[in-house]
């Protein structure tokens, strides 16, 4: 029994983690995969397309991600049980990032760092927190668990999922019957969304025009958008243009449409953008060895695999 890691640049460091969890495990590195019969498990991240139907006698494959996108893509994947990565730390590194940048905005840090480059020393007060209505788009893990590290802060929580959600201290809605009223109510949006048929290019000229306009706040300059989830979800020319045209404040941006985000991209300019290179959460090697084996034990021993993706929602 093997366990084959694929397409992960950093899949020597898994595979290290993997053994010094489990120095019994024949773990192998793909494209040097062996004897190919031998391979029961994968632990993948965007694996070339085709490279996993090879595998004849592959029964579970494990995503390095928390979204399984990287895998659903491919259109040959076989029929087998998909493990998404969930792991404490990695919602706390995502708590962190959606935090950092939420008071960043609350704060008008963008005109801050402006100022700064001029040496210009100018007072610019910011909202009261409780003043400021921030939407979390996606109320799973990382949603609800940002939700939970807001509150104390103040802020007026909203939150948005496929299906409806009952959460303390925060406004749920669902589905596209909930959209508009949840975007309405929202000053600063947090996106959490996996990337899915029905999620792709959604972050579009149209949702941003429809954010809390009328109501804004005097000293929060007009709404904010935050993406943490996948890039394909958003249109980049559209956040571009909605900021030029004042429609949307500034924007955090940790995914993209295309990665890396080309040199000739205007958002690595753009005063109101924060760019940061897919890092809001980081799956570490020790943490994804100890995820990958417990997977693999509790499958040897016949109890059922955890956090698996539902392939029809595509998360
Ligand atoms: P979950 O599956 O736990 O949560 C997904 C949430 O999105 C759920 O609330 C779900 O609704 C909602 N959702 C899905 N489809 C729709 C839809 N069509 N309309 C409305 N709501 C929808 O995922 P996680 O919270 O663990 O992770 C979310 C995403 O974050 C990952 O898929 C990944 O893309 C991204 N991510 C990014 C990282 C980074 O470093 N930038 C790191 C880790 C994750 P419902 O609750 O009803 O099912
Ligand atoms: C993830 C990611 O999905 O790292 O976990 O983006």
């Amino acid at each position: 029994m093997a366990l084959l890691i694929i397409g992960s640049k950093r899949a020597d460091a898994f595979a290290d983690a993997v053994r010094a969890e489990a120095p019994d495990l024949d773990v192998r590195i793909w494209p040097e995969a062996g004897r190919i019969e031998d391979i029961r498990y994968a632990l993948a991240w965007h694996p070339p397309t085709g490279v996993l139907k090879t595998l004849p006698n592959l029964e579970v494959i494990v995503s390095v991600g928390a979204g399984v996108d990287h895998l659903l893509k491919d259109p040959d994947l076989p029929d087998l049980p998909i493990v998404r990565y969930v792991d404490p730390d990695l919602t706390n590194r995502m708590v962190g990032y959606l935090v950092l940048h939420v008071l960043f905005h609350q704060r008008r840090m963008c005109e801050f760092l402006e100022l700064q480059r001029q040496r210009k020393w100018e007072f610019r007060g910011e909202p009261a927190m409780h003043e400021v209505r921030v939407g979390l788009m996606g109320l799973g893990v990382m949603g609800e668990a940002t939700a939970k590290a807001l509150k104390p802060f103040g802020f007026q929580l909203l939150g948005w999922s496929r299906t409806q959600k009952t959460i303390e201290g925060v406004r749920c809605f669902a589905g596209q019957e909930g959209l508009d009223e949840f975007l309405a109510g929202t000053d600063i949006l947090a996106c959490t969304l996996p990337l899915t048929p029905e999620t792709r290019g959604m972050i579009n000229r149209d949702l941003l025009r429809k954010l809390s306009r009328h109501g804004r706040h005097p000293r929060l300059p007009g709404p904010v958008f935050i993406n943490a989830g996948r890039g394909g979800l958003q249109v980049e020319a559209d956040i571009l243009a909605a900021l030029d045209a004042g429609e949307l404040y500034a924007a955090s941006l940790d995914v993209f449409e295309t990665e890396p985000l080309p040199e000739t991209s205007p958002l690595w300019t753009h005063p109101r953008v924060i760019v940061t290179p897919h890092n809001a959460a980081e799956s570490t090697p020790e943490s994804i060895g100890r995820y990958t084996v417990r997977q693999i034990r509790r499958h040897e021993a016949g109890e059922p695999l955890e956090n698996l993706v539902d392939r029809t929602r595509g998360y």
